[in-house]
């Protein structure tokens, strides 16, 4: 009996949707007192963004009062926000940094 229902037994292929992970916005919040060039240090720094680019985000984000540094996976995204709210905390800056779901 056992015998015969292996016998029986079909396998199906079943198509296994793989979802791409979700992305997080690092995004910086404009404040009135971090210096400009501080912000443009940051983003060189943590984002790896040339001086150039680092430039026009800070400046975005003075004139609009946010704007997107990268776009990460959770946890890299989590980490950086991290690691740019300590550094800004150990040089006595109030810059705030948030992560948003894409
Ligand atoms: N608004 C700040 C100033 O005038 C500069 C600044 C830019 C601060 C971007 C924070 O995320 C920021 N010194």
């Amino acid at each position: 009996m056992a015998t015969r229902q292996r016998e029986d037994t079909v396998l199906e292929t079943r198509r296994v949707k793989v979802k791409p992970p979700p992305m997080f916005k690092v995004v910086l919040l404009n404040d009135d007192y971090t210096p400009m060039d501080f912000v443009v240090a940051v983003l060189q720094k943590f984002f790896l963004l040339s001086r150039e680019r680092a430039t026009q985000v800070m400046l975005k984000v003075h004139r609009e009062g946010s704007g997107v540094c990268g776009l990460y996976p959770r946890d890299v995204a989590a980490t950086k926000v991290e690691q740019v709210k300590s550094y800004a905390k150990q040089h006595l800056h109030p810059l705030q940094c948030v992560m948003e779901e894409n």
